[in-house]
């Protein structure tokens, strides 16, 4: 407790805070064998290979000989064949169409050339005496760092220092909230109008980005392991998360139910209540996809299971709610309770399916079921025994899970297990301590391939916590425990564009705030919001006041009602942005400097953001304001409410009642809107809004299928272009081969 006074800054007698390291030296020989130099240092080993002319891998090991091996987060990873190896006195050249990588002999150091311009230069690398490992990239003071996964704080993360240990925190989430659930050690140095250079440094251990002790540097560090970096070369921000996504996988199209809205809370405690919260929805007429249930539907927070007094009759509630057109989504922790009479637990543990401290002794933590032991996901074999325990739920006609206390969370001091718990990795063991931030993402894979193997030819909805990079692959991401505090509003922009920039297309915050009080003025402002963000969810914590869209007043359940339609509108732009991420790695939400990546003005902007690369979204963020300055990077926009005309390339003072928040599409956009419907279970037709851009042409895009299966692989779907001169003519080129519900007739046209 008493590091929560002041007895947490007693006083120190420590002087400075650089820690002391040690160079690897300079490179004493090297191996070229066609694909991959391979060295000695004066202190250590290293090796460097290209994948394409774009990405390289640069990986060293001061302590012994540094492996091939990468995490689960890679997916790609073969050196090219023909590659030119070359040296001279001082240095050694790999080179490769239009990139030069030159190693310097005497200190390691490496720079990239790429089209004739340096890409990066690495100045250094480095040990301590604990096995920590630095690598030190050159940049300018100025130069905005973005990515790095879920992080509080703004965009730009330059002068900052990051670290990532997946973390459970109740408390509230601030700018020093460092440690969050995910880890994602991906960096994007951008240089606006000149280059982006993506450091991906996948090392699983507790890593670290800082860039703040040297104003002119980033300097990454991994608490053991060797300095293992993907480097990706990009033009701009998106080509570089293309090429990252190239290595860790995109963001696969979700069922479009999983992007409708999502109604939750910690816990609705029984099936009438459920009921309830349905029928509400009916009533109300408020649109709705899926249902949540949290804890307490279990017996005794025994994973699949349910408990008899509470929900005696689950089969019926989700098949009755599937009817009506509701997925019931259920919560599945990983701890599975100590008790010999429980199936799960005597199969794992007479299978050996728990995580084990090296004597082959099961470590036990204290969750929610009290004493439980950690299923070893990191093993194939555990995978699919968890995978097919799902079928608990999917026989009933579930088809989403959704995976919390995964980092994983233990109740204790250290928050998780012991550091000297073992996971086998097929055959290869590691510590905790190196294994602790890939836990969820085994957990994810599990989760994920197991539904799909059990509900056949359907996409599966997987939510998760915590993860890796390359999370994205499995599972869409929520922010975790944030508030019902205006801040945290403000803070999920941020947090959801990096995301997006870290691989992770699909992600959203809790909609008016987990933990606290929400009001009704900040659950319209938040709403709003959800309802242009990847996932939409309203969730909320036991003893807090109740916020579903009808909770606070007549007026209150107007407006958010609102907003849930215009959501639905949305879905056919939203589905296809996701069409998009799927195939390039592009993500939903992007930051204006994404999409106007040299304009220095869009740098620092965490409080506007972009769906896709035409709408632009700038909420309210404070309670009582109706007025905010937006700013509109170059090119003419178009108010969405009013139709007004706006000059880009300047702020404007813009005005939004509680009703409204601003929204605005650029010219010569021609945006799919669909009809209003219940959810995304019903069939909606879907109608053109061009928005004129003076004598030149609008185009737009729209991608459709039957919205749950494969089939799409298969070529049944159908992706449309659409582009229409000023003078009104109007070109539609279709791919694919489903049947389109775009009505093409009806076109609505803004402006001039
Ligand atoms: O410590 O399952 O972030 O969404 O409602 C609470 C109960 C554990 C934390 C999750 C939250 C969920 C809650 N869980």
């Amino acid at each position: 407790m008493l590091e929560h006074t002041s007895y947490a800054i007693l006083p120190s007698e420590e002087g400075g805070t650089e820690e002391q390291v040690h160079e690897v030296g300079a490179v004493e020989s090297v191996k070229w064998n066609g694909k991959v130099v391979e060295g000695t240092l004066t202190e250590g080993t290293f090796f460097l290979y290209l994948l394409n002319d774009q990405i390289l891998r640069f990986s060293v090991h001061p302590f012994e000989k540094v492996s091939a091996d990468s995490t689960l987060a890679v997916v790609e990873d073969e050196p090219v064949k023909d590659a030119d190896f070359s040296e001279s006195d001082a240095e050694f050249f790999l080179t490769y169409k239009n990139l030069q990588v030159t190693i310097k002999k005497k200190r390691l150091s490496i720079t990239a050339q790429r089209n004739g311009k340096t890409a990066f230069q690495i100045s250094g690398v480095s040990f301590n005496k604990d096995k920590k490992v630095f690598g030190t990239f050159e940049k300018d003071a100025k130069t905005p760092v973005y990515g790095l996964g879920e992080k509080s704080g703004f965009l730009n993360k330059n002068g900052e220092k990051i670290t990532n240990w997946n973390t459970d925190v109740f408390t509230p989430h601030n700018k020093d909230t460092v440690e969050l659930y995910q880890s994602i050690p991906f960096a994007l140095i951008h240089d606006p109008g000149e280059t982006t250079t993506g450091v991906f440094l996948d090392n699983s251990h507790r890593t670290g980005f800082d860039m703040q002790t040297f104003k002119d540097r980033v300097r990454i560090s991994a608490e053991g392991g060797p300095l293992n970096t993907y480097i990706i070369l990009g033009e701009d921000i998106k080509d570089t998360i293309r090429g990252y996504t190239t290595i860790t996988g995109t963001t696969p199209l979700p069922p479009q139910w999983s992007l409708g809205y999502h109604q939750s809370r910690y816990s609705y405690r029984s099936e009438d209540e459920v009921r309830e919260v349905a029928a509400a929805f009916e009533k109300y007429e408020i649109p709705l996809d899926c249902i949540y249930l949290d804890i307490h539907y279990m017996n005794d927070y025994r994973v699949f299971t349910f408990d008899k007094d509470r929900f005696p009759n689950a089969d019926n509630l989700i098949k009755e709610l599937n009817e009506r057109g509701i997925d019931v989504v259920p919560i599945v922790d990983p701890g599975v309770k100590k008790d010999v009479e429980y199936p799960v637990y005597r199969e794992g543990v007479s299978e050996k399916f728990f995580s084990t401290y090296i004597d082959g002794s099961i470590y036990c933590g204290a969750v929610w079921p009290g004493i439980s032991a950690f299923p070893d996901f990191f093993q194939s074999r555990v995978q699919k025994w968890w995978g097919h325990l799902h079928g608990f739920y999917t026989e009933k006609g579930v088809r989403g899970i959704w995976n919390d206390m995964n980092e994983p969370s233990v109740f204790n001091e250290s928050k998780t297990m012991d550091l000297d718990v073992m996971h086998n990795q097929d055959g290869k063991l590691i510590s905790h301590r190196e294994g602790h931030n890939l836990y969820g993402l085994y957990m994810s894979k599990a989760t994920f391939e197991g539904l799909k193997e059990l509900i056949p030819n359907t996409r599966p909805f997987s939510l998760t916590r915590a993860g890796y990079a390359g999370v994205q692959r499995y599972s869409a991401v929520w922010t975790g425990d944030n508030r019902s505090h205006w801040e945290h509003l403000e803070m999920s922009l941020p947090m959801i564009m990096n995301l997006g920039m870290s691989g992770v297309a699909f992600s959203g915050a809790d909609v008016g705030g987990f933990a606290s009080d929400c009001t009704p003025e900040l659950l319209v402002r938040w709403t709003q919001v959800g309802a242009f963000l990847p996932y939409f969810r309203n969730h909320s914590v036991q003893d807090s006041i109740y916020q579903e869209p009808w909770a606070f007043n007549e007026e209150t359940m107007r407006i958010v009602k609102k907003f849930i339609q215009l959501r639905y509108q949305f879905i056919p732009y939203l589905y296809t942005l996701f069409h998009e991420a799927e195939k390039s790695g592009v993500p939903v939400v992007r930051p204006l400097i994404m999409e106007y990546p040299e304009d220095k003005e869009a740098i620092d902007i965490s409080d506007q953001f972009l769906l896709g690369r035409d709408v632009m979204v700038a909420p309210m963020l404070r309670p009582g304001q109706t007025h905010r300055s937006v700013y509109f990077p170059e090119g003419t926009w178009f108010d969405w409410w009013s139709g007004e005309e706006i000059d880009g390339d300047k702020y404007h003072l813009v005005y939004a009642d509680l009703e409204t928040i601003p929204v605005f599409v650029k010219a010569g956009t021609v945006l799919p809107v669909g009809d209003e419907v219940r959810n995304t279970k019903e069939q909606q037709r879907v109608r053109l809004i061009a928005f004129s851009n003076g004598d030149r042409d609008m185009r737009g895009q729209l991608y459709e299928d039957d919205h749950v299966t494969y089939n799409y692989q298969k070529g049944e779907y159908v992706l449309t272009d659409v582009v229409l001169s000023s003078y009104g003519e109007m070109k539609t080129n279709k791919q694919g081969d489903f049947e389109s519900n775009l009505v093409v007739s009806d076109i609505k046209i803004i402006g001039k």
